[in-house]
């Protein structure tokens, strides 16, 4: 099976996006997808993530401040890869050349500090044709002005420059920045050479959410696992298993 045969398996047409969708993509580079989770597959998603916290003590002393590739640790991120809307957003965005790099979390409890705008390449500025990776954001509570919602630049991915380079202080609000509000189930699919990060959480309660992650197929600058467990290999179905691309197994981190 091919990356398209995958994509079509998995629900992608060419309209599954509208016009008005993809150009949104192309001009300010994210796209807000409301009620893409129900409220029963928000509470397995939780429960699942708050399984995996706890048992590798994630965001708590000690532990580490993420957990990465979590399709290899709980059945219960499965969605996160295959919601056809979000996967047709990021197909769009990659052009087709779509890879997976897993979906991952980082709590964002109470206090939780506020982040440089960042992009999530190393390599060169992409052309406007060419990009190289895109993200989509899970929302697993309400995104509010409080709690530290995910703060973008719109168009932003069509300078050509890291943050980090251009601007003075890349922590600073940025004059030009929107912050993602939404209602818990949204999903947000974001061009990743968009200016964005997180902003403090103000809040009393914890911001959740997830994201899953997408490269170019054949990106040079990429190189991260995008292996999956034997588990995971197993349980998935075959059109979720094409769109990962390294043939030896995910293996755990040595505790
Ligand atoms: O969680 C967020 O608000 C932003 C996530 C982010 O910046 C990223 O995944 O690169």
């Amino acid at each position: 099976m091919n990356i398209p045969e995958a994509l079509n398996a998995l629900g992608v047409r060419d309209d599954t996006l509208t016009a008005q969708e993809k150009a949104q993509l192309d001009t300010v580079g994210y796209l807000p997808m409301p009620r893409t989770l129900s409220a029963a597959e928000i509470a397995g998603i939780r429960a699942a993530m708050q399984g995996v916290y706890a048992k590798e003590k994630t965001g708590l002393e000690g532990g580490p401040v993420e957990s990465s590739y979590m399709q290899n640790k709980a059945p219960g991120f499965d969605l996160c890869l295959q919601k056809p809307r979000v996967l047709a957003a990021i197909a769009y965005v990659l052009d087709g050349h779509v890879k997976s790099f897993g979906v991952h979390g980082r709590p964002h409890p109470p206090g939780g500090e506020r982040q440089n705008l960042h992009v999530d390449y190393n390599g060169p500025a992409p052309t406007e044709s060419c990009y190289a990776v895109a993200n989509s954001l899970w929302m697993l509570v309400d995104f509010t002005e409080k709690n530290g919602a995910t703060r973008v630049v719109p168009g932003s991915h069509l300078s050509g420059e890291n943050p980090q380079d251009a601007l003075d202080d890349p922590t600073a609000p940025h004059p030009d920045e929107v912050l993602l509000l939404g209602s818990a189930g949204t999903v947000v699919v974001w061009n990743s050479h968009l200016w964005h990060g997180t902003t403090a959480n103000h809040s009393k309660h914890s911001r959740h959410s997830l994201t899953s992650f997408f490269c170019r197929r054949d990106d040079p600058h990429m190189v991260f696992s995008s292996a999956l467990s034997i588990e995971a290999a197993e349980r998935l179905s075959e059109q979720v298993r094409c769109l990962f691309a390294d043939d030896t197994p995910w293996t755990p981190p040595k505790e």
